[in-house]
């Protein structure tokens, strides 16, 4: 990687800190992914984007500052990147997903605090993440309690707006997103000094349609009996997505896909016959965490979907792309928007439909459910799935685990039997 220790400096990173990161990821990701055999070709552009997260992507950024297009960054798929993307300025995917920041955030929140949202605040008040220190703004949403408190804290050090996400999904709740999603605009027009219009939002709605799309057809290819890609590759994609400029990442995962359509037809697989097909659900994996599907995919299992936000909650439906006021189009987006199925609301059967069908949909033998520690939300969620899923006869087993790797060997021990009886 280029020398990027002025940029750094300039966002007024701690550069020694974020040194010992920098010193374990490229390892880290080699043992993880570089490891595989078989990969598809086009992976070399995900490759490319790793090992350039802090690098050429914050460039890229800090050029769109000197533009004055400002940068925001986010923490939940509820958050309409239509709007960001409608105001000129840039939308990045914030979630810390990396054990390496949890003692700071745990300087300023409990302990008992899930991992994702100790990482998240710890990477910005230990100035070791330069998408953070990029961010003319970050946007919060009340969604669980552990993030909504969280907010208070961050906005001591960032500037913070918080998106009211209601917890039903009633007439009035659309009504009430509408609205949310109107002030975020006022907020945003404020900051950027541009107007959302008919016509800008219009082009951002298709844009990000197109995005979604494009991962839709990567998750479509994992539909296939003979899998032309791993569980492993294809949740990175998805993690890339959060950050990367969409207009590229539209092309090169569209570049992937053919490559991956040509495999199906050839009957490529990256893994032999016979391997367990595995639906994942649960809480999101921020990047860095590969840590499940790792084990899954080291354990003899292959990750064929993911009902997560880093997954299937971030593509899944459309906006509709035929409003003809900006009325129509906050109402278009409520109404997508609405459709994610997370399990802070109540109740939630869309989610369980939605695993019922995706593990037809992907052929898959089982499910991991997957939650990190302290997530009431979906650990208490698990009850109600698992018993629509044990009438449906589909095995099902719970894993909770954060980011730390002490208890992979355990984890592996537990999933090897699971498999076996699959
Ligand atoms: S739409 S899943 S991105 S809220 S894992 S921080 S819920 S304690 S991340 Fe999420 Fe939006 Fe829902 Fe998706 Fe809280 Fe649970 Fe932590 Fe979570």
């Amino acid at each position: 990687m280029a020398d990027y220790r002025d940029m750094w400096k300039s966002l007024e990173m701690d550069v020694e800190k974020h040194d010992e990161l920098c010193e374990i990821l490229p390892k880290f990701y080699g043992d993880i992914y570089l490891s595989q055999e078989n990969r598809p070709e086009g992976m070399n552009y995900f490759n490319f984007v790793v090992s350039e997260v802090h690098g050429l992507r914050i460039k890229e950024l800090l050029e769109h500052k000197e533009k004055n297009e400002k940068v925001i960054g986010t923490f939940c798929v509820f958050v309409p990147d239509e709007v960001i993307n409608a105001t000129g300025a840039v939308s990045v995917g914030l979630c810390g997903g990396s054990e390496f920041w949890e003692p700071a955030g745990e300087k300023v929140l409990p302990r008992n605090t899930c991992p994702l949202v100790k990482a998240s605040v710890g990477a910005k008040i230990s100035g070791t993440c330069p998408y953070f220190q990029s961010c003319d703004l970050i946007v919060g949403e009340t969604t669980c309690d552990g993030k909504k408190k969280a907010w208070e804290i961050l906005n001591e050090y960032i500037p913070v707006h918080v998106m009211d996400l209601p917890q039903m999904k009633r007439e009035k709740d659309n009504l009430h997103w509408q609205d949310e999603i109107k002030l975020f605009i006022e907020r945003l027009e404020n900051l950027t000094g541009n107007k959302v219009t008919v016509e800008n939002l219009a082009k951002s709605i298709k844009l990000i349609n197109k995005k979604r799309k494009v991962l839709k057809r990567l998750y479509d290819a994992r539909k296939a009996n003979k899998l032309p890609i791993s569980g492993k590759d294809a949740l990175l994609i998805s993690q890339i997505a959060f950050y990367d400029n969409p207009e590229r990442f539209i092309e090169k995962t569209g570049e992937l896909c053919d490559e991956l359509d040509n495999r199906i037809e050839k009957g490529i697989s990256v893994f032999k016959e016979d391997t367990p097909r595995i639906l994942v659900t649960g809480t999101p994996m921020a990047i860095p965490n590969w840590k499940l599907h790792h084990i899954i995919e080291s354990s003899g299992g292959a990750v064929v979907c993911e009902e997560t936000c880093t997954g299937s909650r971030y593509f899944e439906n459309l906006v509709k792309e035929d409003g003809k006021t900006l009325e129509e189009q906050m109402k278009a987006l409520a109404d997508r928007y609405l459709n994610i199925n997370c399990a802070c609301f109540t109740p939630n059967p869309g989610r369980i439909e939605d695993i019922i069908k995706y593990y037809k949909e992907y052929k898959a033998d089982g499910v991991v459910y997957f939650t990190l520690p302290f997530c009431q939300t979906y650990a208490t969620e698990f009850k109600k799935v698992k018993d629509a899923l044990d009438k449906e006869g589909i095995p099902v087993i719970m894993i909770e685990t954060g980011y730390s790797l002490q208890d992979a060997g355990q984890l592996k021990t537990r999933l090897e039997a699971f498999f076996e009886m699959l």
